[in-house]
């Protein structure tokens, strides 16, 4: 190999380990969302296969969820129709909060505010415990509520 196919050889390589570098940057910054949405733990994500996605369809007032276990990397999807009238709020525990308003401190997030169809896909999750309810008055108590455990 002469002198000018050398240097273009390892600007080559420059180049792709550059690109491979953004690459894991956005990776990172997208996982970054994914620990936001720990109560439990804030190990990164390992993504090593196809991400699996538990489905909540529908979404919807007259039915309770049985407690959805997945594995680490997973994510959750919630659909309902615009027939209907519902959100999806991450709540601390398995109790139906007084007041859906998130503060800095009480652990409630608005995923999805109250609204004539919709749906929410989480991030791939990192092992904890998640609750999922609906905003709408009544509706969580009725059964609007979901524990998610992530292992
Ligand atoms: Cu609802």
């Amino acid at each position: 190999m002469d002198f000018i196919s050398t240097c273009f050889a390892a600007m080559l390589l420059l180049f792709i380990s550059t690109s491979a570098a953004r690459e894991l940057q956005q990776y990172g910054s997208s996982s970054a969302s994914a620990s936001a949405m720990a109560t439990a733990s804030t190990t990164p994500v390992t993504q090593t296969g196809p991400v699996v996605i538990a489905e909540i369809n529908p979404w919807s007032l007259g039915r309770t969820y049985p407690p959805v276990n997945v594995a680490a990397g997973s994510s959750v999807r919630f659909i309902w129709p615009s027939t209907t009238r519902h959100g999806l709020y991450q709540i601390p525990s398995g109790q139906c909060p007084q007041s859906f308003t998130p503060t800095p401190s009480n652990g409630i997030v608005a995923l999805v505010k109250a609204a004539n169809g919709g749906s929410f896909t989480t991030p791939a999750l990192v092992p904890g415990a998640y609750w999922f309810a609906c905003p709408v008055p009544t509706h969580c108590p009725s059964g609007m509520i979901v524990k998610v455990t992530v292992t």
